[in-house]
């Protein structure tokens, strides 16, 4: 269907003259929409493969942002420009279901305000752990147990450890022969993959309404100023861990490199923008994390971008159908990058 008749779907102010393909999202389709008047939009296909529940998806978002806009009110904040603004369909869902079963949302697009895909600047890093801490310390005493689980088991990396096993042994495109050392690496790494579960069973952790998804590019900083703004993307808030959400952003923000950057010599932990990331994540927490959360924050680093690289071998062996590709072996390069990270986070595990 086209963009333009799908955003006449939606209580927008002004009709949609265009909608261009926006973002570097890997999973949504992503499209910016132009109006006639000055407002303008974000248009997200939902993918479908990654979401199977796009209902229950958009019913944690509003409820989640609604919480959030009261919050930022009683904060002094400004609402309208510190989350996300859902824009209601005409039939008042926050969602519209296209003819080919295609789920659409769209949000108020925040206007004036940057993503970044890496800090240009130590402060922006800083910046953007506010954002994520003071995200989750808005949540605190949001009901859990009122969010649907929008993907079970998001972050059990042992359990991803299970499926990746069980991808190796089917090895169904046959490119298991070619990343064996990854393979490898991985599984010398299996033991430590349920420490933080395992915590958080014992009640050693706490579980806590989380982002789940904390990449740079999923906060934007006032254009001006560059200061925390607002967090976004936010598909996979549900019930985790706080360290959880740290580590994916040091995964993606401390690394020198790029998520899918082919020359591994440019990979590396960067110390100085995991104390800033730290410190901006534990000033927007307010005091909120406990001593074992604190504690645990570099395995939360390790075991996020371990994670993330066994997702994307995952995916490459099944034949690249969850993250978006735009190149040959694009997954294999994100591998190698995260496991490069991984084994750097190792080597500077006691400054951490
Ligand atoms: P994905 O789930 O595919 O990562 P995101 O929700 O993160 O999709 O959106 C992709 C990009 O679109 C973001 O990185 C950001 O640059 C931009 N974006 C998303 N929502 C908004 C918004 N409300 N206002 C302005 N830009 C936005
Ligand atoms: C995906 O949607 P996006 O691009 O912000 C993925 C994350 C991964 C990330 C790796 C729902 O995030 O879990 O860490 O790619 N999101 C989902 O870049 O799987
Ligand atoms: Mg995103």
């Amino acid at each position: 269907m086209e963009k333009e008749k799908i955003l006449q779907q939606f209580q927008l102010k002004f009709p949609a003259v265009s909608a261009e393909p926006y973002g570097q999202g890997h999973i949504n389709q992503t499209f910016l929409a132009k109006t006639s008047g000055k407002e303008r939009y974000i248009l997200q296909g939902i993918n479908k493969n990654v979401f199977p529940h796009p209902e229950e998806l958009m019913e944690n978002i509003v409820k989640v942002t609604l919480y959030l806009k009261d919050m930022i009110g009683k904060n002094g904040g400004n609402p309208e420009r510190e989350t996300l603004t859902p824009v209601p369909a005409l039939d008042g869902k926050s969602y519209f279901k296209d003819e080919e079963g295609n789920y659409w949302r769209v949000y108020v697009f925040i206007e004036d305000a940057v993503t970044l895909n890496a800090a240009d600047q130590l402060s922006d890093f800083y910046e953007s752990g506010i954002a994520f801490g003071r995200f989750q310390s808005m949540l605190r005493d949001f009901p859990a147990e009122t969010l649907h689980w929008v993907i079970p088991d998001f972050h059990n990396t042992a359990k991803r450890f299970r499926i990746f096993e069980k991808t190796v042994e089917q090895d169904i495109c046959g490119r298991v022969e070619e990343v064996k050392k990854e393979i490898d690496f991985i599984c010398q790494r299996r033991e430590e993959m349920s420490l933080l579960d395992d915590m958080l069973k014992r009640g050693e952790l706490p579980l806590r309404v989380t982002h789940n998804d904390t990449k740079l590019n999923n906060v934007m900083l006032d254009g001006q100023s560059h200061k925390a703004l607002c967090v976004i993307d936010l598909d996979t808030v549900m019930p985790g861990l706080s360290v959880h959400d740290f580590g994916d952003a040091i995964r993606f923000g401390a690394n020198t490199a790029a998520e899918d950057e082919q020359d591994l010599d440019k990979v590396s932990l960067s110390l100085k923008l995991y104390e800033a990331y730290k410190k901006g994540f534990l000033e927007g927490c307010q005091g909120s994390l406990t001593e074992n959360e604190i504690r645990m924050l570099p395995m939360g680093a390790k075991m996020m971008t371990l994670e993330c690289g066994m997702r994307f071998l995952t995916d490459y062996l099944s034949g690249d159908t969850y993250f978006k590709v735009t190149r040959e072996k694009h997954n294999v390069d994100r591998c190698r990058c995260q496991l490069a990270l991984v084994a750097d986070i190792e080597r500077k595990w006691k400054e951490i």
